[in-house]
């Protein structure tokens, strides 16, 4: 899979060469390209935002540097891809996106090639989401009910997510199954030794060997959790019922 992720702060996606994604970049599973912002802006200063027409707080990133630095990645990439017609799906994190969730990951890793455009300030000129939608599909996505500062945490946690499923990325491709969020529930609980530890034990059905009743207490497991923590997954009636479990305890 091809990546660009275009960027003011570049040195704010370093990490990505670290751990398994460091892993799979020199393994030749992923071929990642960071780009300046600031290279695609031709005066003196460099200047990537200016001024909200209509006024009110912050600076808006300007459509100048932003078509032209997602055209040079096109162009790169399309040769580099040794496909001329080839797109990018272009991501632009941002907090006024379509949330960010495993099917989307999964979405996005069946991609040869995604495109991350990092927003700061108080986002990018719209017209840029207009022009870009005509030349590759767009998807605005967020992480979640909350605002950083810009795109790159944000793309630092998207990459990981659908790096981490692709053929080959991750060793034990069982554990990719096994997970939160891959049937709609939460993962269980999980212990290891010593079998009792600061005076808590571990509990029972696991230390026998029997693994019917292991997985049952664990599917169960999974739905209490799902339904203390996040009930927003459940069916209504399955919600209820975990939580009065939980009480009759
Ligand atoms: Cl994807 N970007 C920014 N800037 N803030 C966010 C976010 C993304 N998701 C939640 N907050």
């Amino acid at each position: 899979m091809r990546l660009d992720v275009i960027s003011i702060f570049p040195e704010y996606l370093a990490p990505l060469d670290l751990s398994l994604i460091g892993k799979a970049r020199r393994d030749g599973l992923l071929d990642l390209h960071v780009h300046d912002l600031r290279d695609f802006a031709h005066d003196r200063h460099r200047t990537v935002d200016d001024s909200p027409y209509g006024g009110g707080a912050g600076m808006v990133m300007k459509a100048g540097p932003w078509s032209e630095a997602i055209d040079h990645v096109v162009t790169q990439g399309a040769s580099a891809l040794g496909e001329p017609a080839a797109v990018p799906t272009l991501v632009v994190p941002g907090p006024g996106g379509e949330p960010f969730t495993q099917q989307i990951a999964r979405e996005l890793a069946d991609e040869p090639w995604l495109a991350f455009a990092c927003g700061r300030y108080e986002g990018i000129d719209e017209r840029v989401y207009e022009w870009a939608g005509e030349r590759m599909p767009v998807r605005v996505l967020s992480l979640g009910d909350y605002v950083l500062n810009g795109g790159e945490v944000a793309v630092l946690a998207m990459v990981e997510a659908v790096a981490r499923l692709l053929p080959g990325v991750i060793g034990n491709a069982e554990s990719l199954v096994e997970e939160s969020h891959e049937d709609g529930l939460l993962e269980y609980p999980v212990y290891t030794k010593p079998a009792e530890w600061d005076g808590r034990a571990v509990p029972e059905v696991l230390l026998g060997g029997n693994h019917r009743a292991i997985a049952a207490w664990r599917q169960e497991q999974r739905v209490q959790r799902t339904a203390a923590r996040r009930p927003d997954l459940l069916p209504p009636a399955a919600a209820a019922a975990g939580l009065r479990e939980l009480e009759e305890r």
